[in-house]
């Protein structure tokens, strides 16, 4: 075995990534990565150890983030970027720890590396990895919580670029991993901060939710175009809402249009992003369908987080720009400068000397269905329910992701009576959001929120209906919950549903290899969560 990874949904086997990762991530940026979090890990126990107040930790917290953000699937496949993080993120670690006699510290505090080579052995020796945690229920709980971190650190990183911070995700960030070092620490205590894990990513997302409405005002009911124009133009991709504003901004009276793809779909919801007419519309469906629609949209793309997925050619690769937390071998990464603005020129230079994309399909999306949008059709919504016309809610959001298994999801929405409304957010809807599901007295039957981050949103509506129809109980609300998975985002935002109390939440298409039998059957007990089985029997299953 020379790499171990079951992270994502897409893990060979349902078990684990041992040679190469089915994402094509290779053993030594695995491995790396496995150095980066245990650094992280390191400098989380001196900052709980010290007692160390993380107001001053500016500069620590920001690149904690950013590096656990580079760990999650599908973000950066960049050996080098890697090399570079881990001896930056020592360098933080040693000048936080100052005196080392002072405290009984982990290896994760104290290891050193003086070359390259040194870095890369110790990121494959057996203390750093996954499996460093012998017995098999206390790593799937250290996992799970590792996991939820790293969905906390992706959406607070998102939250920090507009200017947004709330020391008390620090605080836990640094708790919580700093616990999955603690050997003291009985199964039963992690149970505990799992939930309390869950409670954090409600937080972060109320975080980034406030951050994106302040600053791009709140999303509203919108036509977003499918098809192309005939001017050169560059594809967006990944959730950071600021890269789009630079680079509409950067593009205004260049003659280069721009497009989203996958995950940056919902900024068309935004009205501060209404104003450009260059912004054009969404080009292709869900991040894995890249492979194709990079081939056909001709000119470059900005990959600003996950999900990359390896290029098959090197025309595309010379296309593809990263930047953030994303990464991949021989693409050009665009860094921020010290005032945190990026320079997208060479980009907009490139995409002069190309073609117009290709067009793959033609008509136009709806979405926009965010709290604030939903609330102002509150009094329709409830009517409908009052008088019938709407039986269940349907909260399908998620991931989308390769496997031939996620057909169901497509089948489950299409087979759905007529009476029942889909409400999504995340890459799970490109399984069918270009479905003609019609709509319930103007309802749509579909109601996009936005990015995965948005299921916030799905809560809080979730939570109003609760009041409008006097429940006691979020269970006794007419909703179901069909969720489905792929990266460690998706693990935070379930564990933000299991913490308001969500139960009966289907998870599919498989459930995560990371959790054992034993862990997976205390989510079953306390939170009645269960897989999916086959259209018919959920659907009876899940109407009643
Ligand atoms: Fe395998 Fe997923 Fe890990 Fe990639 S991220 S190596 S596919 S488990
Ligand atoms: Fe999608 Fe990669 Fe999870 Fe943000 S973009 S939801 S998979």
């Amino acid at each position: 075995m020379s790499m171990f990874c079951y992270q994502c949904q897409e893990t060979s086997k349902n078990k684990a990534c041992e040679v190469v990762g089915v994402c094509g991530k290779k053993e030594d940026v695995s491995n790396l990565q496995d150095l980066l979090m245990y650094v992280v890990k390191g400098i989380s126990q001196v900052v709980q150890k010290k007692g160390l107040n993380v107001k001053n930790l500016h500069t620590v917290n920001q690149e904690v983030f950013t590096s656990i953000f580079m760990t999650i699937t599908n973000a950066n496949f960049d050996k080098v970027a890697f090399e570079k993080q881990i001896t930056k993120m020592i360098t933080l670690r040693n000048q936080l720890i100052q005196d080392k006699s002072a405290d009984e510290l982990h290896d994760a505090a104290t290891f050193t590396v003086s070359t390259i080579e040194e870095m890369n052995k110790k990121a494959s020796s057996p203390e750093v990895g996954i499996l460093a945690t012998v017995n098999e229920d206390i790593r799937s709980l250290r996992e799970l919580i590792t996991y939820g971190v790293k969905g906390i650190a992706a959406y607070g990183e998102h939250a920090l670029n507009i200017g947004q911070e709330d020391p008390q995700l620090y605080e836990f960030m640094y708790e919580a991993l700093a616990a999955t070092l603690n050997d003291q620490l009985s199964a039963d205590d992690l149970v505990g901060l799992t939930v309390k894990t869950g409670e954090h990513g409600v937080k972060v997302m109320a975080l980034l939710d406030e951050a994106n409405t302040s600053k791009y005002g709140n999303p509203e009911v919108t036509e977003v175009n499918i098809g192309v124009r005939n001017n050169p133009a560059i594809l967006i991709s990944g959730h950071d809402l600021v890269d789009l504003e630079a680079l509409l901004e950067q593009t205004q009276n260049t003659g280069v249009d721009v497009y989203t793809h996958g995950e940056m779909l919902p900024g068309h919801y935004y009205p501060a992003f209404k104003k450009y007419d260059h912004f054009v519309g969404n080009y292709g469906g869900s991040w894995w369908e890249q492979i194709t629609e990079f081939e056909t949209f001709n000119g470059p793309i900005l990959f600003t987080t996950n999900c990359i997925v390896p290029p098959k050619s090197e025309e595309v690769k010379n296309r593809i720009y990263t930047t953030g937390a994303a990464g991949f071998p021989g693409c050009q990464h665009i860094t921020a400068d010290e005032q945190r603005k990026k320079d997208f020129t060479k980009i907009i230079e490139h995409a002069k000397s190309l073609k117009a994309p290709q067009e793959i399909e033609t008509g136009k999306i709806t979405g926009g269905f965010a709290h604030h949008q939903v609330m102002a059709l509150a009094d329709q919504v409830v009517d409908a329910v009052k008088s019938g016309k709407i039986k269940k809610f349907f909260v399908m959001a998620g991931c989308d992701g390769r496997m031939k298994s996620r057909d169901y999801y497509t089948r489950f929405a299409e087979e759905l009576p007529k009476d029942t409304i889909i409400l999504t957010a995340g890459c799970a809807k490109y399984r069918y959001n270009k479905l003609n599901l019609g709509d319930i007295n103007g309802i749509p039957r579909v109601l996009d929120a936005g990015q995965c981050n948005d299921s916030y949103s799905l809560a809080v509506i979730a939570l109003k209906l609760k009041e409008v129809f006097e429940l006691e109980d979020i269970n006794d609300l007419p909703i179901a919950y069909n969720i489905a998975w792929y990266e460690q985002k998706a693990v935070i935002v379930l564990l933000a549903l299991l913490y308001l109390g969500v139960k009966n939440i289907h998870l599919g298409p498989t459930l995560p290899a990371f959790l054992s039998e034993n862990v997976a059957n205390v989510l079953v007990d306390k939170f009645s969560i269960a897989g999916i089985t086959s259209v018919e029997r959920d659907m009876d299953r899940l109407l009643g």
